[in-house]
């Protein structure tokens, strides 16, 4: 049996895996067994891959709509047909509202340089990721400490001795390398402590779990520092070499007593403190757990800054069980891939339609711009009209809070184009549909991965296109050629693509022949910490007080402002993910969905006996942007003032029959408000009434 080294892409945390490839079908999908802390592992939605090929309800042909927006009338197309309509439009708008009125967005991926290169080429300054609606608010926290992004950050769960999640639920949102890794380290004593107001699976695996009220974390955080500061539990040396602006903080945790916090938060003062001292104890191999989303309110920026800045008292920064500064191809002395991005590309000078790094958000990040604002752009044709929108693996429809009003938005657009492998909520709404090759039938751009450990890592094709599809470049590159800017994609098949990225690397693409990757290191690369950490802030240090918040009129340490409690009769809607599906993508694939056909509501059994709700009664929920209805889950690990659903459910396109009108969509029930400052949806923002059916 032949194997085919590649990359999974049934979630985007892009493990390496082994194909087992048989007569051009795929026989079995695993880990790949070279991989340290892979070792061969799969995870649910990773071995599931194998029913992508096959599936009679994936895209197969480009398709062009024939109906109205939504009703599901397409015609197939020729490829040819397909691409030259597209630019047709795309020349339309541009000659009737210039370049800028086209945007494209997608979920970053390994082929993201050719699609920035493709909008900086068409002259438009409107290239968005799904990043804001992820990670915006933490990527922000991030920069203003320590001028790196998120992304430039790893954690060291090998080495760790205590680790504190806020509401970070690696047993279910998975990373397989981050699970595997932290169980051994589980089983091997380090300790876990985890807050969250529902008992995730991550709960039961925690040796102090704390059922916080929803969206009280930063309080909790700053009486954390209240007791490393005015116990003397930081760690000094680090803090005077390392940190600008301890004074301020010191001063400013002084009101936040853990007396104060238990008020806030549920959580017993002398728990608070003991907490504070155990992770002193066990320092500088300690980690605050920075998360990806968890809490989401407007404030979102201060408590991401606030568990970064826990890290950071204790010393818990470029040392092993600790956060690390993610090592690159440059630390290893070696040139980084080349990209298109890094060509001579016309200068765009008009502003983002989004106010990424412009009034509206002037420290969010315009690398990803404020996805969220698209909806409201394209409705209000503000700043300026925006006419064209490709969407390439993204479906803002569903994750984007607000789905009624980004589908009217949408409606005001002169051209939709959606590259998915299958129909998702916005490619349904869409005037084409461009059919990309599965991940199993393509290859991409080669990954760079930075760690303690640099690596690159290939997605190669495992069996020919199974349909009518092409790779997500191919597309691009056609797109491009057709619109007269072909020449920023010098490139015509995958191999020279690979030669186009390695030229000058000093590695080839017979090095990725053996087990799929290439490592560039084989120690832990740490900066020295004495003196040659390198924090790319104007200072040099970690920023408490930070010139990147200061400059731009917000403030580093405001006082703590709760968050609004819930009217009486309303809960706060918390949201999640769940072990075997991928956010919007999976409810609809063939052996997913006989796993978790649909989600349910989880309501506190208090709350529930009070509104007469019974488990597995269907329950009515309504926000003041929609209403869904679901089964009720009837449980006490949840808190009072919360009720909890799965996101990725509700689908309604009736072409996708397994996942079509089963359980409901949070995207529907959540305002469309932001962290401002951050960047981040505030997608718990939103109230919502149960109502028995
Ligand atoms: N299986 C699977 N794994 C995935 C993904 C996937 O789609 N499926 N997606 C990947 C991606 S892109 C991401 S961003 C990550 C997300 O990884 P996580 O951030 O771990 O993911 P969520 O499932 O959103 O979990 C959020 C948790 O926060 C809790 N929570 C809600 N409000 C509060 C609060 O006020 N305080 C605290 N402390 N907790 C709160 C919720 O109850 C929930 O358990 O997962 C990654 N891994
Ligand atoms: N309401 C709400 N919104 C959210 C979240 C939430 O919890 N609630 N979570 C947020 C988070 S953490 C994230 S990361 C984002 C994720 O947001 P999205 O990126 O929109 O979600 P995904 O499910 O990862 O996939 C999006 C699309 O990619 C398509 N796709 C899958 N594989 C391929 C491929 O190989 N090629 C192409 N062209 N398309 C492919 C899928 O069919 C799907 O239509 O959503 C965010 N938005
Ligand atoms: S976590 Fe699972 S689905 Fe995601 S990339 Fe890894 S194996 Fe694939
Ligand atoms: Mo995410």
């Amino acid at each position: 049996m032949p194997d085919v080294f590649s990359i999974c892409l049934m979630c985007t945390v892009r493990c390496p895996i082994r194909v087992r490839v048989e007569k051009d079908d795929v026989r079995l999908i695993e880990g790949n067994p070279y991989m340290e802390g892979i070792e061969g592992s799969i995870c649910p939605k990773g071995a599931a891959g194998v029913s992508l090929l096959g599936d009679v309800q994936r895209l197969k042909n480009p398709l062009i709509r024939t109906g109205p927006r939504g009703t599901g009338m397409w015609r197939e197309a020729s490829w040819e047909e397909a691409l030259d309509y597209v630019v047709e439009r795309l020349h339309q708008i541009r000659e009737k509202y210039g370049s800028q009125s086209i945007a494209l967005t997608e979920r970053t991926h390994l082929n993201s340089h050719i699609s920035k290169t493709f909008l900086r080429a068409l002259g438009s300054p409107n290239y968005f990721t799904h990043n804001s609606c992820c990670k915006g608010s933490l990527n922000t926290a991030f920069r203003s400490l320590t001028g790196y992004t998120d992304d430039q950050f790893g954690v060291d769960l090998k080495n760790v001795r205590y680790l504190v999640l806020y509401g970070r639920n690696y047993f279910e949102s998975l990373e397989l390398k981050a699970v595997k890794t932290l169980t051994r380290s589980l089983e091997n004593g380090a300790r876990l402590v985890y807050i969250d107001p529902r008992v995730s699976v991550t709960a039961t695996r925690a040796h102090r779990y704390l059922m916080i009220r929803p969206g009280t974390d930063l309080a909790l955080n700053y009486a954390l520092m209240h007791v490393l500061i005015n116990e003397g539990l930081y760690d000094r040396e680090f803090v005077e070499r390392w940190v600008a602006g301890f004074e301020a903080l010191a001063e400013f945790v002084q009101p936040y007593t853990p007396q104060w916090a238990e008020q806030e938060t549920g959580i017993k003062a002398a728990e608070i403190a003991e907490l504070a001292r155990e992770a002193a104890a066990a320092r500088p191999r300690v980690i605050f757990h920075y998360g990806y989303r968890c809490a989401h309110y407007t404030s979102e920026i201060y408590l991401r800054r606030s568990i970064l800045m826990l890290n950071a008292l204790l010393g818990s920064i470029e040392c092993p069980g600790g956060l690390f500064i993610k090592k690159t191809v440059r630390d290893v002395g070696r040139s980084p891939l080349r990209r298109l991005t890094g060509q001579e590309l016309p200068a765009v000078k008009i502003p983002r339609c989004d106010g990424a790094a412009g009034e509206l958000y002037p420290v969010a990040d315009p690398e990803h711009g404020v996805v969220q604002e698209l909806p409201r752009v394209i409705k209000e044709e503000k700043p300026y009209p925006v006419k064209g929108l490709l969407v390439w693996r993204h479906d803002p429809v569903m994750s984007i809070p607000d789905s009624q009003y980004t589908k009217e938005a949408f409606n005001n657009l002169d051209l939709l184009v959606a590259i998915d492998i299958q129909f998702s909520e916005t490619a349904w709404l869409a005037d084409v549909i461009l059919p990309e090759s599965t991940y199993l039938e393509r290859g991409d751009s080669i990954q760079e991965v930075g760690g303690l450990k640099p690596m690159l890592v290939m997605r190669q094709p495992a069996v020919s296109p199974r349909y009518n599809t092409r790779p997500g470049w191919q597309i691009i590159k056609e797109l491009a050629d057709r619109l007269g800017i072909g020449q920023y994609f010098p490139y015509r098949t995958l191999e020279d693509l690979w030669n186009y990225q390695l030229e000058g690397t000093g590695i080839s693409i017979s090095d990725f022949a053996r087990c799929g990757y290439v490592t560039l290191a084989d120690q832990a690369i740490f900066q020295d910490r004495k003196d040659g950490l390198k924090f790319k802030t104007p200072s040099g240090k970690i920023e408490f007080v930070s010139s990147l918040l200061e400059k731009n009129g917000f403030p580093s340490l405001p006082p703590y402002e709760a968050v609004p409690p819930a009217p009486a009769g309303f809960y706060r809607l918390m949201v999640g993910r769940a072990a075997v599906h991928t956010h919007v993508s999976t409810q609809n694939n063939a052996l997913l969905s006989e796993q978790l056909p649909e989600n349910t509501l989880w309501i506190n059994s208090a709350e529930a006996a009070r509104l007469g709700i019974r488990d597995g009664q269907m329950v009515e929920v309504t926000s003041g942007c929609g209403q869904v209805r679901l089964k009720a889950q009837v449980t006490d690990h949840i808190h009072p003032e919360a009720v909890f659903m799965l996101h990725g459910f509700g689908h309604t396109v009736p072409a996708q029959t397994r996942s079509y009108g089963r359980g409901g969509s949070d995207a529907v029930l959540q305002e469309n408000v932001s962290d401002r400052v951050g960047g981040s949806p505030a997608l718990q923002h939103v109230f919502v009434t149960v109502r028995p059916l």
